[in-house]
């Protein structure tokens, strides 16, 4: 496996110098930020970003993410223009030496949660997202402002978005994602770029909003689209993981033994009776997921992908980016490379 840590660029509190600085750490993770999502990247912020990781030891091999446009996602008239554009993002980037590109097919906002410093006895924080914030929230007559949702639509143009997703549907959302895989995956073959799906967070619908990278019924619909190892999954183990009908492990041997893993985010989450869910540290006790089986799983099945530590909590009195932080995911980093190395001489003798 090739250990990779995700950074935000020169804005991100948490240095290239200290990311080298954790033990086996290889690859950056990351993504140009200066343009607005439906344009093309430039490349001379794609040369900085190699000599950055470069002058510190480092790969930048990993994009997260190339966002795909709503209007893609919703099968818009222009979106042949912005599928143009995307795919002349992914070349530019396997210019610069990216090996694997994240995205994901989320309507609208990427990720829910109700907290993201929800306090843990320990003193520590992590995010959180509970039923009972949720409940009696509406997005067409409420102003929802729960994290993570992208605060640069008005209230008009998220009501606009739910109602063109609700006439979508899921079915509508499949073949949007067929016409995308059908258009970007061939060029991610020509230039040697893998493209790897990110699951749904929460996998399961959040307001009516239709989601389909949910569970392996639909990972399995979603790989048999384009059979390809350039067309893969992201399997976030934190994502996945927060429903209890995802049998982690599992999923990670069989996608994994297919070659169809081009990354692996590794995490702990614990659901709760309600199926609420906490972000926990990466240890298996702090959590619901089995981390040692999932390692296991990698390692039995020849994994030689990425894998980066995902969320972490916020720890020691850091400040930061919420999930982002040094600390907890460099704890997290240490982990998992101690569970490789136990995993692989295990196989060994
Ligand atoms: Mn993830």
């Amino acid at each position: 496996m090739k250990l990779s840590f995700r950074w935000y660029g020169e804005s991100d509190p948490v240095s290239l110098e200290y990311i080298s600085q954790i033990p086996g750490m290889r690859s950056i993770v990351s993504a140009v930020y200066d343009v607005k999502p439906g344009e093309v990247w430039p490349e001379e912020s794609l040369a900085k970003m190699k000599k950055q990781c470069e002058d510190h030891g480092l790969i930048f091999d990993v994009v997260e993410s190339i966002p795909v446009s709503e209007d893609i996602k919703l099968g818009k008239e222009n979106r042949d223009h912005l599928l143009d554009v995307y795919c002349e993002n992914i070349r530019r980037c396997a210019k610069y030496g990216v090996k694997c590109v994240t995205y994901n097919f989320m309507p609208v906002f990427d990720w829910t949660r109700t907290q993201l410093d929800k306090k843990a006895p320990d003193g520590s924080t992590s995010l959180v997202m509970y039923w009972d914030q949720m409940k009696g929230l509406d997005p067409l007559k409420d102003d929802i402002n729960l994290p993570g949702w992208d605060a640069s639509y008005t209230r008009d143009e998220i009501k606009r978005l739910f109602v063109a997703y609700e006439e979508l549907g899921e079915d509508g959302l499949w073949e949007n994602l067929e016409y995308f895989l059908k258009k970007v995956i061939p060029v991610a073959e020509e230039c040697g770029v893998v493209m790897a799906i990110h699951p749904d967070d929460p996998p399961y619908p959040i307001f009516g909003l239709p989601r389909i990278i949910t569970c392996e019924k639909n990972l399995d619909r979603m790989l048999a689209i384009y059979d390809s190892p350039a067309n893969s999954l992201c399997l976030c183990t934190g994502s996945l993981g927060c429903a209890n009908f995802n049998n982690i492990p599992a999923m990670v041997r069989k996608y994994s033994a297919m070659g169809r893993i081009g990354f692996m985010h590794i995490r702990n989450v614990k659901i709760m009776e309600d199926g609420s869910f906490e972000e926990r540290a990466h240890l298996s006790g702090c959590g619901s997921l089995d981390m040692y089986e999932i390692v296991r799983a990698l390692v039995e099945t020849g994994f030689d992908g990425y894998v980066r530590p995902d969320h972490g909590r916020m720890i020691w009195g850091e400040t930061g980016k919420p999930g982002y932080g040094l600390y907890d995911r460099a704890l997290g980093a240490t982990y998992i490379n101690g569970l490789f190395e136990a995993c692989e001489k295990a196989l060994k003798k």
